[in-house]
């Protein structure tokens, strides 16, 4: 596989070797389209985001009924986001790192926010998923460009993937099963976005682990860990990347009504 390597600033830290392009980490048996990549972050990295997640001020967590998270740069009103950046540790150097990654290997080829409205991420939500805890079923809406963007710290779990039916109930089983490990990257859009539901069951244990399960098996860094065929879950966060297509210039505004 074509690659390049990163160079890190730290001399204790790893050297990333990332896929030349995204076509190269494809789940293929996924519709279109899903990428993983095992090691998009080094462990330094790991731990320096989530000691940034850990020193946010306390009201920057929502606290669900199990879960909690932090909406980065804010949460969305109305579908719509008040332009504002994301702070320097979400931007460096996973949204830098995203944007130096092309889609395929055609001499026009791109990254992958290059069609969306703001060329880049906008909008991160941070969810915290300790053991036995998952998220319900569900579609991201139209409030965002149809790719997201998942960096998995802590712990691996397993995403799932349904279809739902011809009129609108769930099937009740996943179609699919995608296993995030620690530090990596995975990155859903088009149809896999608009047409199907993504959840994470509530349990203290992934099972029935394998190559003829997992989708994204043979893309891991690590298959050897679960060839028993689970994973306990411990704390698991995500940071979930998108592009939030509205985006209100409330600052511009009240400058505006200022100068009046
Ligand atoms: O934590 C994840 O991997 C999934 C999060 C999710 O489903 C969402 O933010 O809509």
């Amino acid at each position: 596989m074509a690659c390049h390597l990163v160079d890190e600033p730290f001399a204790n830290s790893t050297t990333l070797t990332l896929p030349d392009s995204l076509d190269q980490v494809r789940i293929t048996s996924l519709p279109p389209a899903a990428y993983y990549i095992s090691d998009f972050i080094t462990e330094e990295e790991e731990k320096a985001i989530l000691d940034k997640i850990a020193s946010a001020p306390k009201p920057r967590w929502k606290q669900l009924t199990h879960r909690r998270l932090q909406t980065w740069p804010s949460d969305l009103v109305n579908n719509k986001l008040i332009d504002a950046p994301l702070p320097a540790w979400l931007n460096d150097p996973i949204v830098t790192r995203l944007g130096s990654i092309r889609v395929s290997q055609e001499p026009n080829s791109s990254d992958i926010f290059s069609n969306s409205p703001h060329q880049k991420p906008n909008h991160v939500l941070i969810n915290e998923y300790p053991p036995g805890i998952g998220i319900m079923p569900h579609k991201d809406g139209a409030a965002y460009h149809p790719v997201v963007c998942t960096v998995s710290l802590g712990a691996s779990l397993c995403l799932d993937i349904y279809k739902s039916k011809d009129n609108g109930a769930l099937d009740p089983e996943p179609t699919w099963r995608i296993l995030q490990e620690p530090r990596s990257l995975l990155i859903t859009t088009s149809t896999l976005y608009t047409d199907f539901l993504h959840g994470i069951a509530d349990t203290t244990e992934d099972i029935q682990l394998s190559r003829g399960t997992i989708a994204n098996w043979d893309l891991l860094r690590s298959p050897d860990d679960f060839s028993d065929g689970h994973n306990i879950r411990r704390t698991r966060t995500s940071l979930t990347f998108r592009d939030v297509m509205n985006v209100s210039k409330l600052g511009g505004k009240l400058g505006l009504l200022r100068r009046k």
